[in-house]
């Protein structure tokens, strides 16, 4: 298995060793794992099209366009804000099932008693970016946040517990596997660019571009029933 880097030697400014509770697996998915990986998220992308969330309130869309598999998925409208369920916001059909290559790496990976219940999909073509925010749209806030980077190099910001806190940036490569933990968890952070020339192609009809996977449990693990 990958050596998680402490260092990165791609891009100045990072600092000697990355913050408690984030972990980084560069190039964890070899090339013939990331190829299988995308098969599969170009197959979930047929039956849960990419859409454009919107900003609560203002209804502005993200740059970013997304899909989900698994049981929950992520979405963002004008009128009903962030949130999850458990069906595609345009097609009203459920989400496809999370790939079980996922559910692999989590289980290797997140020590978390339990699966993921979303498999985020960000698509960012040339020119999209997300802006620094906070992950905590979820209930179960002990768990884990697992990322997966494919197609093209992005750069990656990561701050503090605060908006204003000093943020640190490195680039994320397609196969790289980036964990967000404990007290990590709900640092601020975002992604500044991609750089479309960098990195690889993702598959047709793509073809330019970044994709983003993030796992997530929402709900706390389901207490086991008492027998007696
Ligand atoms: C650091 N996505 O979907 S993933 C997101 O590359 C998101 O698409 C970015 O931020 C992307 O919400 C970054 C890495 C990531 C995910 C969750 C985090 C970093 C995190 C939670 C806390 C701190
Ligand atoms: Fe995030």
């Amino acid at each position: 298995m990958a050596r998680p880097l402490l260092f990165d030697d791609r891009e100045c400014g990072m600092p000697p060793a990355l913050p408690q509770g984030v972990r980084l697996w560069r190039a964890r998915l070899d090339a013939a794992a990331r190829w299988r990986l995308l098969d599969e998220i170009m197959a979930v992308l047929r039956q849960a099209p990419l859409f454009a969330p919107r900003m609560p309130g203002s209804g502005r869309p993200f740059s970013v366009r997304m899909s989900n598999a698994g049981p929950l998925g992520w979405v963002s409208d004008a009128a009903g804000g962030y949130r999850y369920q458990p069906i595609h916001p345009e097609t009203g059909r459920p989400w496809p099932a999370m790939p079980q290559m996922l559910r692999r790496l989590w289980a290797e990976l997140a020590d978390y008693p339990a699966p993921p219940q979303a498999a985020l999909i960000n698509y960012y073509a040339p020119g999209a970016r997300m802006g620094l925010h906070v992950d905590n749209d979820e209930e179960a806030l002990d768990a884990p946040v697992l990322s997966i980077s494919l197609g093209a190099v992005a750069r990656f910001r990561l701050g503090g517990l605060k908006r204003r806190d000093r943020t640190i940036s490195f680039l994320l490569h397609p196969g790289d596997v980036l964990l967000l933990a404990g007290p990590s968890r709900l640092r601020y952070h975002g992604i500044d660019r991609i750089f479309p020339d960098r990195g690889e192609p993702l598959p047709a009809p793509l073809e330019e571009g970044r994709i983003n996977i993030t796992l997530r449990r929402v709900t706390p693990p389901q207490p086991l029933p008492a027998r007696d």
